[in-house]
């Protein structure tokens, strides 16, 4: 899940985009080109020492060790200087994910894991295929969760990037405490760059908060329990208002509409019926008093709307962005077809579908695992 873009200053769940691209350079050009073990006697690592091990009640000698290992890696801090998704636009974005291969892959991770991912659609009444979505743009399910240590790149974060400095230090004293909580060597762990864990890319306080043991083995493994991560990424929609049985997006056509005045942002703002007046024409079987709101992604040739319901905007709680969720929906819709042996559809919306010609191969793309 996903922290923030630098756009969306409220602390989302997994994520992190930089402040600017000139304050991560400046950054960087200030610190060595390698990575550096931390000083545990810098004041600002010895203060967060101290603070944590009084509120937690860890040994301050046993962190000063800890953090002796802790390295500060120029690649993290260049890394979250590239928030894709403020820079791609929808017709380069969805490419990046609705790739044959990751499709087809989602079709047959639901075969191998039917019975995990079930389990999990009937605990948390999130579709199979959302669930093989969202692990499908994570992390190419499992592909590209990322080759920094967690700990690594949350101190970079904490300690070498002040834009972030405070969001990331809560995320580190979070780490410790999930690492001790689970019983993990807290220097094992590897995730992003902004240190999301496992196929789903938790971030610490996710984990600790929405992680489920799917499997009841008395571990919540997210990075080799699919019953776990299926489970999770179901428990954490379900707690951000995912409803069972009810649609994510519509296609629209707003070519005729009244937008004066509709809000961008990432909320329910109007209702199915309060769209319909606009103009905006859209296909669905909820009632006029749902919550929606209108969704609208930069194309080369313009704009592609959609309405988003309430399941879209609890997609977006796991990443902020409309793009994100949409592109999820998309995946998920994608691997339900292939489940069911039909031809992909071509997608996209009525002003401009999505590009006919092949996509780019994806080379470890990823919103979560840049650098990987
Ligand atoms: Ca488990």
């Amino acid at each position: 899940m996903t922290p923030i873009r630098f756009a969306r200053r409220a602390a989302g769940p997994f994520r992190c985009i930089a402040q600017s691209c000139a304050v991560a350079l400046a950054l960087c050009h200030a610190l060595p080109a390698h990575a550096q073990t931390f000083d545990p006697a810098r004041a600002d690592i010895d203060a967060f020492i101290a603070g944590v091990g009084k509120k937690h009640g860890f040994d301050a000698e046993s962190l000063v060790a800890l953090f002796a290992q802790v390295e500060s890696k120029p690649a993290i801090l260049q890394a979250i200087a590239k928030p894709a998704e403020r820079t791609l636009a929808w017709d380069e974005y969805r490419p990046k994910f609705l790739i044959e291969r990751r499709i087809a892959r989602g079709a047959e991770v639901h075969g191998l894991k039917q019975a995990e991912l079930e389990r999990s659609q009937a605990a948390s009444g999130v579709p199979v295929d959302i669930l093989l979505g969202i692990v499908g743009v994570e992390t190419f399910y499992g592909e590209n969760i990322g080759k920094y240590r967690v700990i690594d790149a949350l101190s970079t974060l904490a300690f070498d990037y002040p834009p972030r400095q405070a969001f990331f230090r809560g995320e580190l004293e979070q780490y410790l405490v999930m690492a001790r909580e689970e019983g993990l060597d807290p220097l094992a762990p590897v995730g992003s760059y902004a240190g999301a864990m496992g196929l789903p890319q938790f971030m610490p306080s996710s984990f600790r908060n929405f992680a489920v043991d799917g499997d009841a083995d008395g571990k919540r493994d997210l990075w080799n329990d699919w019953a776990d991560v299926f489970s999770s990424v179901g428990n954490y929609l379900k707690v951000h208002g995912w409803r069972a049985g009810e649609p994510v997006l519509a296609a629209a056509d707003a070519s005729n509409a009244n937008l004066a005045g509709l809000s961008d942002k990432l909320a329910l703002t109007e209702t199915v019926g309060s769209l319909r007046a606009r103009g905006v024409k859209f296909e669905t079987s909820l009632p006029a008093n749902a919550p929606a709101m209108l969704v609208a992604l930069k194309v080369a040739a313009g704009t592609e709307y959609r309405v988003g319901f309430t399941n879209f905007y609890a997609i977006t709680r796991y990443n902020r962005s409309h793009m994100y969720a949409s592109a999820v929906s998309d995946l998920a819709d994608a691997i339900g077809t292939a489940r069911s042996g039909m031809p992909l559809p071509v997608g996209g919306g009525p002003v401009a579908p999505a590009p006919t010609k092949p996509p780019a191969p994806s080379s470890g793309w990823s919103t979560t695992t840049s650098g990987t």
